[in-house]
């Protein structure tokens, strides 16, 4: 290559699990067969299943594969937290994060990373034409609905789908949005996350997905982890309204 010219992107697709055993295989094949030149990060926290020492063998056995260990179920949020860091420390330039259950989708891969050429983060959206929700019961479409509506308003954030973890980040804006002052642990790192690279000025897209239900195992959210992650937004957001928080 000449020199001056920058080469395809760097891409890191990272994947969270905690007890994802029988969606993670196919998942990576699926992922590396949409985009054969990324690396996948497989952040697992200990999962009492053995999704972790499957992790390592499928490294082991596809030098793409990578696999961080955590000691214990630490929350969605730093594991995204944790893939972020890894993609900043080794260079990637654009991380991909999505859910392991087969609830987002390989077939958005392509457009999800082809959005980049004009954003700097790309949000696979439920709520944009095109896109959507299957078999969610009326309860969780509401909150949904309710907590999007909230991010929008409090945070000012120019997008359909702020809920959602199904996104490409331009690893650049990551290093430059702070990420340090994150607050959230749980499901509310998805809205905070978005508002600190929206702070960093950071041109939002969105591409519709169809958000599926979870292929096989069961979802880890709790009451707990709702109620929790629906304060810190208020706080958060209260304080975004009022400008009150630091760039
Ligand atoms: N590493 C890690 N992954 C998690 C944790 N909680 C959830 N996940 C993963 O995050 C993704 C979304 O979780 P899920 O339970 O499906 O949430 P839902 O789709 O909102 O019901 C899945 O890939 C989970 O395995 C956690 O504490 N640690
Ligand atoms: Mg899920």
């Amino acid at each position: 290559m000449p020199p001056g010219e920058k080469g395809p992107p760097r891409i890191l697709v990272s994947l969270a699990t905690y007890n994802e055993r029988d969606n993670l295989a196919p998942l990576v094949r699926e992922v590396l067969e949409r985009l054969p030149a990324a690396h996948v990060l497989v952040v697992d926290d200990n999962s009492p299943d053995g999704t972790g020492r499957l992790a390592d063998e499928m490294a082991a056995a596809d030098p793409r594969v990578r696999v961080l260990h955590r000691a214990g179920k630490l929350g969605l949020g730093t594991a995204i937290l944790t893939a972020m860091r890894y993609a900043m420390d080794h260079d990637y330039d654009y991380l991909v994060n999505m859910d392991a259950d087969f609830s987002h989708h390989p077939r958005y891969l392509p457009a999800l990373v082809a959005g980049m050429d004009r954003h700097d983060v790309m949000i696979g959206s439920r709520y944009v034409p095109g896109g959507g929700t299957v078999a969610w019961p009326w309860s969780r479409r509401l909150m949904s609905w309710g907590v999007n509506l909230l991010v929008r308003l409090l945070f000012r954030i120019p997008a359909h789908d702020c809920s959602g973890a199904y996104r490409c980040y331009r690893v650049t804006k990551l290093r430059k949005a702070h990420l340090e002052r994150l607050q959230s642990r749980g499901y509310s790192f998805q809205q905070e996350a978005l508002y600190r690279c929206r702070r960093a000025r950071s041109r939002l897209g969105e591409t519709p997905i169809v958000f599926e239900d979870r292929r096989a195992g069961a979802s880890k959210v709790s009451p707990r982890e709702v109620v929790r992650s629906l304060s810190v937004l208020l706080v958060l957001g209260l304080r975004a309204f009022f400008g009150f928080d630091r760039p």
